[in-house]
């Protein structure tokens, strides 16, 4: 277990840039609260980096401010921890304006309870004479200015999600899926190869995809779904991020169906599960139905493939196994949504009289209407629509078979 972390760890690392020359490992029942460390270990840590000339030491945990600062101090070498890290690739794949904002929020924020150990950083380049204030000090003067950046952010935020509620609001009556999963599971891939999108972005690096995007599947006649990819789960996932990103996840709270993107072909698969339903349980959404979908299946042996699939029966009888690489690989996946939309969008006949443009209206703004003909008086039309929508056409006086 202690090796997949490290090695999750070094991926983070190649995914930011850096050469990864050397590990440090240690076994404690609690870490030091002073440096985190032990101090044979920090001994060991400053000969390593010594012979392998290491530039910056990655930690795999998050470290309080005081810790960071002390073992920077101790070994004259810039120290990064795993919120860093994460937030630092954020950063450099945030594309969007809204994304750039959620990154930033959340970077400040992590920043915040750790400005005197940057300010040691930079007082060697700046000499301590900044724009301060009278009576402040330098580290007062950035303490307001990181406030007042925090809020602008967050109030700037704020209307970008209203904006999106809008946006959303216009498609009320979709069928709408949401794809999550761990970072790297394939859920881009999934949307691609569902939509026939090849613009849909895709690379076997971590944190590819940082926004939602939405794309039409069509599910057969007259069935389509929406399905949206979204931002990809890890252990530990800094708190902050969760936080800022939480608006953009707004449309897995509003989505009739999660998939949940599983690699198959990671031994780690069962790890990776639990935490993202971690994060989806911190979002409120564990409720929602979800499809399990194992995917990379072209990468199992069959025997593998058949002895996963013995193990996954009972806990996940609604498990599903694709390849999004693989011609016809998505097709069970393909079947289990049209299946979905289905039970969960039923074809209706309903009747209203001819002279009800408000009926007609809901029908046609929160249903999705496949033909419509007039009869006598009535207008007769099928319908795909929810059972709560059914419901009130009822009440409204429509009749429906
Ligand atoms: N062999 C195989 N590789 C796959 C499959 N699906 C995705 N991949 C590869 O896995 C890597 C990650 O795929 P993405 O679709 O970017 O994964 P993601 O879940 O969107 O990742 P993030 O956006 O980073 O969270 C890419 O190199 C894909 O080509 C599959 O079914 N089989
Ligand atoms: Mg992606």
């Amino acid at each position: 277990m202690l090796n997949e972390h490290l090695e999750e760890l070094a991926e983070l690392a190649d995914t930011a840039g850096a050469t990864v020359v050397g590990e440090v490992t240690q076994m404690l029942d609690r870490p030091h609260p002073g440096t985190y460390l032990g101090k044979g270990k920090i001994e060991e840590l400053r000969l390593a980096i010594e012979v392998q000339q290491a530039t910056v030491i990655i930690f795999d945990d998050e470290l309080s401010p005081a810790q960071g600062r002390n073992v920077e101090t101790a070994l004259n070498t810039r120290v990064v921890d795993r919120a860093e890290l994460i937030l630092d690739i954020f950063a450099t794949r945030a594309r969007t304006s809204e994304a750039k904002m959620q990154v930033e929020l959340a970077q400040l924020e992590y920043t915040l309870p750790r400005l005197t150990r940057m300010w040691t950083h930079l007082e060697k380049f700046r000499g301590g004479i900044g724009m301060r204030g009278p009576g402040e000090t330098q580290l007062e003067t950035d303490r307001r200015l990181i406030n007042n950046r925090i809020k602008l952010l967050k109030e700037r935020l704020v209307d970008v999600t209203r904006a999106r509620v809008v946006q959303r609001h216009s498609r009320k009556g979709e069928f709408r899926v949401s794809l999550v999963g761990y970072t790297n599971a394939g859920k881009s891939s999934v949307l691609r190869s569902l939509a026939g999108d090849s613009q849909v972005f895709v690379e076997d690096r971590l944190f590819a995809t940082l926004d939602p995007l939405t794309r039409e599947v069509k599910l057969g006649e007259h069935q389509k779904a929406l399905v949206t990819d979204t931002v990809g789960f890890i252990r530990k996932l800094p708190h902050h991020l969760v936080a800022s990103f939480r608006a953009t996840l707004e449309e897995v709270n509003e989505s009739d169906l999660l998939l949940h993107v599983i690699d198959a072909s990671r031994s780690t698969w069962e790890d990776h599960v639990h935490v993202v339903d971690g994060v989806l349980n911190e979002l409120g959404v564990l409720e929602k139905p979800v499809l399990h979908v194992f995917n990379k299946i072209d990468r199992l042996d069959n025997d593998a493939l058949l002895s996963l699939q013995e193990q996954v029966r009972d806990k996940y009888p609604d498990s599903i196994f694709v390849s999004a690489v693989s011609e016809h690989g998505l097709e069970p996946l393909l079947r289990a949504l049209t299946t979905r939309v289905r039970t969960m969008r039923p074809v209706s006949e309903v009747r209203i009289p001819v002279s009800d443009g408000r009926l007609l209206a809901e029908l046609h703004r929160e249903g999705e209407v496949i033909d419509q003909r007039s009869e006598d008086s009535e207008l007769v039309l099928h319908v795909r629509a929810t059972e709560a929508l059914i419901g009130r056409l009822k009440r409204g006086g429509a009749t429906v078979s």
